[in-house]
């Protein structure tokens, strides 16, 4: 068997931890990846058979019974994952009763998954169910994103839309816009729930005032949405308080997202 920390899915979480929190988005324990592994992947490196503890998840996530994520841990810092990836990753499977994590790896000093994870199983269910490929869910407090949550209004179609004025690319990168949550108690099943919700419609929701979710078939992808959204919000913020001169128009958006051949989000545009 291969050695775990050379496996290509335990470098893509380290190197992605690693540039989110360079990035300045993922401050102390701020953030959380999950990303759905093969069985087969995972056979490589680990005895599938051999569980090393069980942790409950406190909810049914009876559509991933059998199937394997590898997580970041609870109360672990982005800063430290790269240097030190066996206490601040976890593999585990859903085991067949739904409601117990198989811890197969990492977790070393006795932690567990991020506080997060009913909001991602439940973004992980929500999201296979329109798209099968779907593999990765990233929750981030990306900086300008944030700040623009306190100066714009939190509406789905008005957010949606200043975000695809601010770059030509934003509406081909996300042409199902941005879903919105109020401000929710994080940690929660509720939230996990409401997250889930949107994810139905959304690969991108914002908690409001705490911070973003975003949903892919990869981690590169998935970095990408949040990415783009971070650098539309940036330009937003720079602009916002200064006389607005010039502006993508809803007809150069539309001629974008028919040349790129994406459906967007036709009732988020307003002429
Ligand atoms: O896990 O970001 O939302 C740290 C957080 C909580
Ligand atoms: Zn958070």
């Amino acid at each position: 068997m291969k050695n775990i920390l050379t496996a290509p899915f335990v470098r893509e979480m380290t190197a992605t931890t690693a540039n989110m929190y360079r990035l300045g988005w993922d401050e102390r324990n701020g953030g959380n990846i999950s990303y759905l592994l093969e069985e087969a992947e995972v056979k490589r490196y680990l005895n599938v058979n051999k569980v090393i503890r069980t942790i409950p998840t406190g909810f049914r996530a009876e559509s991933l019974i059998g199937k394997y994520f590898i997580v970041t841990g609870t109360g672990k810092y982005f800063k430290n994952v790269e240097k030190d990836p066996a206490n601040n990753l976890g593999i585990f499977r859903i085991a067949n009763d739904g409601e117990t994590a198989e811890l197969l790896w990492g977790y070393a000093d006795g932690g567990k998954f991020t506080s997060e994870l009913p909001a991602h199983l439940m973004s992980h269910m929500a999201r296979l169910k329109v798209d099968p490929q779907n593999r990765v869910v990233i929750h981030s407090h990306p900086t300008y994103t944030l700040a623009m949550n306190y100066v714009h209004e939190l509406d789905e179609k008005k957010f949606t839309h200043t975000l695809w004025e601010m770059c030509t690319e934003c509406i081909v990168v996300f042409p199902d816009g941005v879903g919105i949550l109020p401000w929710m108690l994080c940690g929660t099943n509720s939230i996990g729930e409401a997250t889930a919700k949107k994810m139905e419609e959304f690969r991108l929701v914002i908690w409001g005032m705490h911070g973003i979710y975003g949903a892919g078939k990869n981690l590169d992808e998935t970095f990408g949405l949040i990415e783009t959204v971070e650098k539309a919000a940036q330009i937003y913020m720079l602009t916002c308080n200064r006389p607005r001169v010039n502006t993508i128009q809803d007809s150069e958006m539309r001629e974008l997202a028919e040349y790129f051949g994406v459906d967007y989000r036709k009732d988020f545009l307003n002429n």
